[in-house]
């Protein structure tokens, strides 16, 4: 039964997030971890606890998810302190491979874990968090991108 780690930043979850954990979750029967980050060094819209509400509120109904905060620090190591054995990044075009592949090849070689990559859905291959906070700070209608509850918090 292998188990697999899902990192982001997730700030905020939107529905290409959704779509790659929730078919993480058909080929990992160990279970997906969704791994929310914390890094000092970055400026977040939204802090942790909401981070990991929003993440909550959309995946507490699914079985097999199970939400936590990671802590600065290496992926490989969260990794192997959960038991897990794969890493899951979904892939939106070349440019996300280009910079996910070295890291891909570094968390192997520090930590024996497996990237694997799910291609985006087309339908949400122009999905990024920076965008959906850009349109909504311009007043812009984003609740087609995200869940409704995430929705409700970037335009109160
Ligand atoms: N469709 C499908 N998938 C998407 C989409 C989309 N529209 N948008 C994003 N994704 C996927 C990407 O795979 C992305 O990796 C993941 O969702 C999360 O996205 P974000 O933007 O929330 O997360 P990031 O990129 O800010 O998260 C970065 C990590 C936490 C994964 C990274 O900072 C990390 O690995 N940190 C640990 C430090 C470390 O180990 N460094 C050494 C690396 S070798």
């Amino acid at each position: 039964m292998s188990l697999a780690v899902c990192p982001g930043s997730f700030d905020p979850i939107h529905n290409g997030h959704v779509e790659i954990i929730t078919r993480a979750t058909k080929i990992f029967s160990g279970g997906v971890i969704v791994a929310v980050s914390n890094n000092p060094a970055k400026k977040y819209r939204f802090q942790l606890e909401e981070r990991l509400e929003m993440v909550t509120e959309v995946f507490g109904w699914l079985d097999g998810v199970v939400v936590q905060p990671m802590s600065d620090g290496l992926l490989a190591d969260f990794v192997r302190s959960q038991g897990a054995t794969a890493i899951i990044k979904g892939l939106r075009d070349s440019k996300d491979f280009e910079y996910e592949a070295p890291m891909a090849t570094m968390n192997r070689n520090i930590s024996g874990a497996e990237t694997v990559f799910l291609a985006a859905d087309p339908k949400n291959g122009h999905l990024s968090s920076s965008l959906i906070k850009e349109v909504a700070s311009f007043g812009g209608d984003i609740r087609g991108f995200v869940p409704r509850s995430v929705a409700r918090r970037l335009v109160p």
